[in-house]
């Protein structure tokens, strides 16, 4: 019988956040987590960062690309929290010192201009909800050792999240190819990866469905002025100081990523 809580889950999971300091996996010492559980961890997580004055402006996607999904060793999709104070403003320097061991990946975002409530929700209606699309990273930041956990750890530490940049230039989403966007990861000039639209689940408005059809399960909806991660289009490449990362799309514009 294990000793473990949601509470206890979540006074560990913000304890490591807090003091930088990664751990082992809570599946390890609670393997009856399961993942309806370890949402309701990520709900609670985020319960008190808005007690302790953060908002939520979005939800991110996770896990939805196949090189994500290989490298993490999980083929399944998951959703997390994006509140405010973990926004960058553009050109602001990643706090590396406030953080584990972060990484970038880059992201198409969508800024929601309806809401979209499923179950049932095609990526042509999920689509149709977008007001603008844009150029974003983000940085994940595990709160596990070496990034390796199992689905409802990552479901519990919400999806790894730590800080997101989204460009100030957005699209309407009726002009572009999202499945033929290219976009291409570099350190120092050095391309490290490249990917297009696709790659995030055939097309990022699927994404965006899949959050709408699997929050409903909660009974939460998309809201309108949400910004909304669609998932890494690439694996992540490690935030170090002195660096620069270049996040390049073709259409939607370019993103440096520097550490402070
Ligand atoms: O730490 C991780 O890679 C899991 C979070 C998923 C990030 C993403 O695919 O956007
Ligand atoms: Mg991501």
């Amino acid at each position: 019988m294990t000793d473990w809580t949601i509470d206890r889950a979540v006074e560990e999971l913000l304890r490591r956040e807090r003091e930088r300091q990664d751990g082992g996996r809570i599946t390890d010492q609670w393997p009856e987590l399961d993942l309806a559980t370890a949402y309701r961890v990520q709900d609670a997580l985020i319960d008190r960062k808005r007690r302790a004055g953060e908002n939520i402006v979005g939800v991110k996607l996770g896990l939805t690309s196949q090189a994500k999904q290989q490298r993490m060793g999980i083929d399944s999709p998951l959703t997390g929290w994006l509140t405010d104070a973990m926004t960058l403003a553009t050109g602001e320097a990643v706090p590396v010192a406030e953080m584990i061991h972060p990484r970038v990946e880059p992201e198409i975002v969508f800024v929601m201009g309806r809401r979209l409530e499923g179950p049932g929700v095609t990526w042509e209606q999920a689509l149709a909800a977008v007001e603008s699309v844009h150029a974003g990273f983000e940085i994940i930041d595990s709160r596990y050792r070496d990034f390796s956990f199992a689905l409802p750890d990552v479901v519990a530490d919400n999806a790894s999240s730590s800080r997101f940049a989204v460009s100030a230039e957005g699209f309407a989403p009726g002009g572009l190819d999202l499945v033929g966007e290219a976009c291409t990861v570099s350190v120092d000039g050095e391309l490290i990866h490249s990917a297009t639209g696709a790659a995030v689940q055939g097309h990022p408005a699927q994404a965006l469905a899949l959050a709408a059809n699997s929050l409903a399960r909660r009974g939460i909806a998309v809201e309108a002025g949400w910004t909304v991660l669609t998932g890494g289009l690439t694996d992540a490449v490690f935030v170090e100081p002195g660096r620069t990362v270049a996040v390049e799309f073709a259409h939607l514009g370019s993103l440096t990523v520097t550490s402070g």
